[in-house]
């Protein structure tokens, strides 16, 4: 509380400089002007609480809904989910994980975004969540630099941000990884090797050319590459998460490399447009191998049939439970964010914040991904 007095007398330029160094608690609470925003979000969080009563009576516990070292989560919080776009299911079972952990605790996720895997796509959302003062944003990037403009914007008038799936480049922030970015990607690498006895020509199938997550990624699955002489990356395809895009440019890929043995495609939404096209041509069984990142619930046919041995992730809803209860946390100063610092995310439990590296800053990592065959991806319902 002093702290956010303190903030804001400062000047806007201060508080930049700052949020340039993620010092978040420094970066300003929620506004006290945000008091409409909130109780309008406080009566609809009501409302959700007593639908879900079984699971959310404990939240109504302060001490149970804030079990981490600095204090309690507000009550009444408004957290906007900006996903990459807000028609692939991915994404929206991770922002049904950040409305769950808001509803635990007592306060509400607005979902926006465009449906357009693209920055200016999303910008408007940012500026729908500075006009409604939200108390938190959590993004996940479609680019890494070009959000970073509105982002500061809206940290400037107090907003915490969070970014999760793909990150920013931007300075003031959390991130959520999903899961070790260069395990993702050396062993999506590993895999395909596996099933086609490390040799042939293989190809990438992404999403937007320009997100984070699929970027960094792709860097590691090269730089993997290296351990296998016999298997060469002869393209890399970008289906901007779009079904009928991922279809196009999978058949021009399929056409310009007559020899291709194997396909890579990190993204849940490529993988499923991959194997759909692979089960309808059965000549290509046999010939061309496909494994990447997918919804087990998507892929559940094509493993069983056979068109897909094994494909890798993590939970999505995990990821956006994880996110949502971040940025309350953050919001609610129980936690700066910093390397180091702690949080607690309900029924995910502890987290700690690691110390940036590379181009990546302070973030967290939900777990490791799983991998998933015929024997167990049954089991999952995401
Ligand atoms: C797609 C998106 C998302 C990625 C998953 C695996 O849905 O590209 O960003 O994390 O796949």
């Amino acid at each position: 509380m002093i702290a956010s007095r303190r903030h804001r007398r400062g000047l806007a330029a201060a508080v930049l400089a700052s949020c340039a160094t993620f010092a978040l608690a420094a970066c300003g609470s929620s506004s006290s002007g945000s008091a409409a925003a909130t109780s309008a979000a406080a009566t609809s969080a009501a409302a959700a609480t007593s639908a879900a009563a079984a699971t959310s009576a404990a939240a109504t516990d302060s001490a149970s809904a804030a079990p981490a070292a600095g204090g309690s989560i507000k009550k009444g919080l408004t957290v906007y989910f900006i996903p990459k776009d807000t028609q692939n299911p991915y994404e929206v079972i991770a922002d049904q994980g950040g409305t769950d952990a808001l509803t635990e605790l007592g306060g509400k996720v607005v979902v926006s975004s465009g449906t357009a895997d693209t920055a200016a796509a999303q910008i408007p959302s940012i500026q729908a969540a500075i006009q409604a003062k939200a108390d938190a944003i959590v993004i996940a990037g479609n680019d890494p630099a070009a959000l970073c403009p509105s982002l500061a914007q809206a940290s400037a008038a107090g907003i915490k941000i969070v970014s999760f799936d793909s990150d920013v480049t931007c300075p003031n922030h959390l991130f959520i990884n999903q899961a070790d970015t260069e395990t993702i990607g050396r062993s999506q690498v590993d895999l395909l090797a596996k099933e086609i006895g490390s040799k042939g020509e293989i190809a990438i199938l992404s999403a937007a050319a320009t997100a984070t997550n699929q970027n960094a990624w792709i860097g590691f699955m090269k730089q993997q590459l290296s351990k296998y002489p016999d298997m060469k990356l002869v393209d890399t395809v970008y289906g901007d998460d779009d079904p009928a895009k991922s279809l196009t440019v999978l058949q021009g890929l399929l056409t310009a490399h007559p020899n291709l043995r194997g396909i890579i495609s990190p993204t849940t939404v490529g993988i499923s447009t991959a194997a759909q096209y692979l089960q309808k041509h059965p000549e290509l069984k046999g010939k061309v191998t496909l494994t990447g990142l997918g919804l087990p619930s998507q892929m559940k046919p094509y493993v069983l049939d056979g068109t897909v041995e094994a494909f890798a992730l993590w939970n999505p809803k995990d990821l956006g439970y994880l996110a949502g209860y971040a940025a309350a946390s953050l919001a609610s100063g129980v936690f700066d964010g910093s390397a180091g610092s702690k949080f607690t995310a309900g029924k995910l439990k502890d987290y700690t914040v690691l110390a940036p590296s590379g181009t990546t800053g302070p973030s967290i990592v939900l777990g490791p991904p799983t991998t998933f065959d015929k024997t167990n991806v049954s089991d999952f319902n995401f």
